[in-house]
């Protein structure tokens, strides 16, 4: 008899238990969260109209000595976040197109042409801001300029920049060339 009554009563005592614990619960999902990085991309045209991640802008022939020429061409945002910082960077190659009679006599480099020791980038003129240059091409060679504009998603900026060949330029410039590798660099 009493190995009967041990048994009823830890029956008894599991049944209770169960019932306590059965309290009201809930439970609150939310799925499809994501997280994406933000889009950079800057682009350039020379209409406004097309906008490309590479494409020439300027080809200039027969500068004379005192010309002053304006290469233009517009920026754009095209990604999903402000451009805070825009810097253009210069590469230069000299080539010498060919050898003229007057350019012979006091040009002793065939190989090698002298336009960049002469031909100067004046000024850069960006969103309304003029920033003076003065520098020779040569000298430009390599370096980094911070143009002073921010671009808000889907803004364009015009650029404009005004290269002169100064009247002192001799004849060892004369028939020679010069190659202009320009790349623009944005940041937040
Ligand atoms: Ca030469
Ligand atoms: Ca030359």
């Amino acid at each position: 008899m009493k190995r009967t009554t041990k048994v009823v009563l830890a029956l008894i005592l599991v049944v209770t238990a169960g019932i306590s614990k059965a309290i009201f619960t809930d439970t609150a999902i939310s799925r499809g969260n994501s997280i994406e990085t933000a889009e950079f991309d800057i682009a350039i045209s020379k209409d406004g109209k097309r906008f490309y991640n590479e494409l020439k802008l300027f080809e200039m022939s027969n500068f004379l000595p005192g010309e002053t020429r304006k290469s233009e061409f517009q920026i754009k945002n095209r990604g999903t976040v402000e451009v805070k910082k825009l810097t253009i960077t210069f590469k230069v190659r000299n080539y010498e197109v060919r050898m003229s009679p007057s350019e012979k006599a006091v040009d002793s480099t065939p190989e090698t042409g002298e336009l960049g020791k002469w031909l100067v980038l004046k000024a850069i003129r960006i969103g309304g801001n003029n920033i003076t240059i003065n520098q020779t091409l040569n000298t430009l060679n390599g370096k980094t300029i911070t143009l002073p504009v921010k671009l808000n998603p889907g803004e364009t900026a015009k650029v404009e920049m005004m290269f002169e060949l100064p009247e002192d330029a001799g004849n060892e410039c004369q028939t020679d060339g010069i190659d202009v590798t320009l790349r623009l660099d944005a940041s937040q």
